[in-house]
């Protein structure tokens, strides 16, 4: 009888001590826990296995993120390591997206495309640079899918596009200067993402902080295979704090056109004192999003000559020689626009006519961002 008593009372204990770790558990605090092991079951079946394949959904329980900071007034540094980050996201570029289903989805993105964390104070601030012009359609997906991979990272983070304008020749390098220091104007970055419009990161552990070294985020691509195309190979994604940034004299002026430029950059890094660090393979994954060279972007046919020359030529040309006017800057609700006259090969303003913008023309297809 007493035996049978204790069995009871074992078995009531055992009930009890299971009702506070399930109370526990549902509270705010522990809701990460939770939804870590409802990882591991949701692994072990068999849509968690098509899951983890293709990737996850960049934006699947980002409402988490949403939440209020604890009761405490205190605000806590994040921890070293987001609880937010899931590995490969699932990437496809749906046909009628708009730039207003982004701002819904993004909620805590406020005016300039700004985010903090609601919960913690990050550890780290991180400008991303997109030079641009008339890629409103990558615009928009690229949007899509950074605003909440950046806030898985638990970053502090701000997007600026930086608009070329006018019609004369592209010059991204040239666009990644004005970026850099009209960035800096605004805030003391930590850290600066330089970013071509059309790379779609597709794992959420290529972190957006800057390394000891300039870092080279895209690693691997899909038009490369998801290889890296060559040792030096610095295009596409790379980051660089605002002492790397002027160690090498920031990027080039004076390549008009596509290419040579990355590979001018990475020349920078090492010139600079510095070296090229990466993402894993693994982590630093991209998609392309697929298009043909642009109307204005012809291949630029001196890069071979210029590139024999960066040794000489990096500390005459760089940030110390950029020349621009800002045209308009302009808080969006997603992002930063700033417009530039970046002037022509000629100089900023050589033929004063010719060089000044055009005025923007709703009907013509050379335009910078429209308000979103
Ligand atoms: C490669 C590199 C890129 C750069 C370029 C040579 C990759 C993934 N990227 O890109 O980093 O070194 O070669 O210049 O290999 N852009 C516009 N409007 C234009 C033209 C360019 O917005 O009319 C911007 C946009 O951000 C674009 C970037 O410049 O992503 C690079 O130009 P691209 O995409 O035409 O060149 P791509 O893909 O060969
Ligand atoms: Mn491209």
């Amino acid at each position: 009888m007493v035996s049978f008593q204790s069995k009871w009372r074992y078995l009531f204990m055992f009930l009890g001590v299971q009702l506070v770790v399930m109370a526990l558990l549902s509270r705010e605090g522990y809701q990460r826990r939770v939804t870590y092991f409802m990882r591991i079951f949701r692994k072990s079946d068999g849509v968690g296995r098509n899951l983890s394949a293709t990737g996850s959904d960049v934006y699947a329980n980002l409402t988490i993120l949403a939440r209020a900071p604890s009761s405490s007034d205190v605000m806590t540094y994040c921890p070293q390591t987001s609880p937010f980050i899931r590995g490969p996201i699932h990437v496809s570029f749906p046909s009628g997206l708009t730039l207003a289903q982004v701002q819904r989805k993004n909620p805590l993105v406020v005016r300039g495309g700004r985010y903090r964390p609601p919960g913690c104070e990050s550890r780290h601030s991180t400008a991303i640079i997109i030079p641009h012009r008339n890629r409103e359609h990558h615009l928009k997906f690229l949007l899509y899918y950074l605003h909440p991979f950046l806030q898985r990272q638990q970053l502090n983070y701000g997007i600026y596009i930086i608009h070329q304008a006018g019609n004369y020749t592209f010059n991204r390098a040239k666009l990644m200067n004005v970026g850099f220091r009209e960035a800096m104007r605004e805030e003391n970055w930590d850290c600066l993402f330089f970013h071509d419009v059309d790379l779609i990161p597709e794992d959420d552990r290529n972190t957006y902080i800057c390394d000891a070294n300039p870092k080279h985020a895209a690693i691997a691509m899909d038009k490369f295979g998801y290889k890296l195309p060559y040792n030096l190979y610095f295009g596409g994604v790379s980051a660089l704090t605002p002492l790397h940034y002027l160690k090498m004299n920031g990027f080039p002026n004076n390549y008009w056109g596509w290419g040579g430029e990355d590979d001018d950059i990475g020349v920078r890094v090492s010139l600079g004192g510095m070296h090229i660090t990466r993402p894993s393979v693994r982590v630093g994954r991209y998609k392309m999003i697929k298009h043909k060279l642009d109307k204005g972007n012809d291949i630029n046919p001196k890069r071979f000559n210029m590139l024999a020359k960066t040794r000489q030529s990096w500390k005459l040309d760089g940030m110390n020689t950029a020349e621009y006017e800002i045209v308009r800057r302009q808080h969006h609700p997603l992002y930063t626009n700033i417009t530039v006259d970046i002037g022509t090969e000629e100089g900023l303003h050589k033929t004063p006519a010719a060089a000044k913008p055009e005025p923007v023309d709703p009907a013509k297809p050379n335009q910078e961002p429209g308000k979103s």
